[in-house]
């Protein structure tokens, strides 16, 4: 009997990616909490699993698997009935590649530059430049939409990836609809799945409503 542990902690993008994919794959995740905020992530029984101190982290009957991006891949290879979320095809799968490279290097980047100014640093402004560089990165997310998702006609883990991130930074950096048309659609798409709520809305949300209020909170300080 498979028994899939994620070290998890549900405000975060990447964590909502896995939950999504073992949501689409049909897969029972045990979830362990790591609270970021009173440093769970930095005790060395975590070190141990993951080094660079991050979640999400798989424990897979003993085999740790770390970074979202990584995990989602695996959880596809090792246990889809077929690979419609992370092609075989060459073509296809280099296309879904760029897209969650996107993600990391693009989307989650500038997002993080903007969340952690706040959390870390303390910070109650988010200067112009930064928020400019997150609508580029919306920019450049509209203008890759040229099919129904991020890499091509059919829905794959880059989606996954790329919503759970969207949905948390549209909360404090504004999307605007009238300019990103195929953004909406697509999150509409997503929307529609059944599992969608319970494994990012509610926490794409959440994320963004708790951002805004530390950076009140930090204003007060
Ligand atoms: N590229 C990584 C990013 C993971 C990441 O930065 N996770 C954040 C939470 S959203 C974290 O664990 N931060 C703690 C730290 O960097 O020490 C992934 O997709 O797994």
């Amino acid at each position: 009997m498979t028994k899939l542990v994620l070290y998890t902690l549900h405000l975060s993008p990447p964590c909502r990616a896995v939950e999504l994919t073992a949501k689409a794959l049909g897969l029972e995740l045990e979830q362990k909490q790591v609270n970021l905020l009173s440093g769970d992530h930095l005790k060395p029984e975590f070190l141990k699993l993951n080094p660079q101190h991050t979640i999400p982290v798989l424990d897979d009957n003993g085999t740790i698997v770390t970074e979202s991006h990584a995990i989602m891949i695996y959880l596809v290879t090792k246990y889809a009935k077929d690979d419609a979320l992370y092609p075989k095809d060459p073509v296809k799968q280099a296309r879904v590649n760029a897209a969650l490279h996107f993600e990391s290097g693009v989307l989650f980047a500038r997002m993080r530059f903007v969340f952690e100014r706040i959390f870390f640093f303390g910070k109650s402004d988010i200067p112009e430049d930064r928020i400019e560089y997150v609508q580029k990165a919306y920019r450049l997310l509209e203008d890759t939409l040229t099919d129904k998702y991020v890499a091509g006609p059919v829905m794959t883990v880059a989606d996954f990836s790329c919503i759970s991130t969207v949905s948390s930074i549209m909360g404090v950096v504004p999307l605007g609809e009238s300019e990103h048309p195929k953004i909406y659609a697509w999150i509409e798409r997503l929307k529609q799945l059944p599992y969608y709520e319970e494994a990012n809305g509610g926490g794409g949300t959440a994320l963004g409503k708790f951002v805004l209020a530390k950076k009140e909170e930090n204003a007060k300080a």
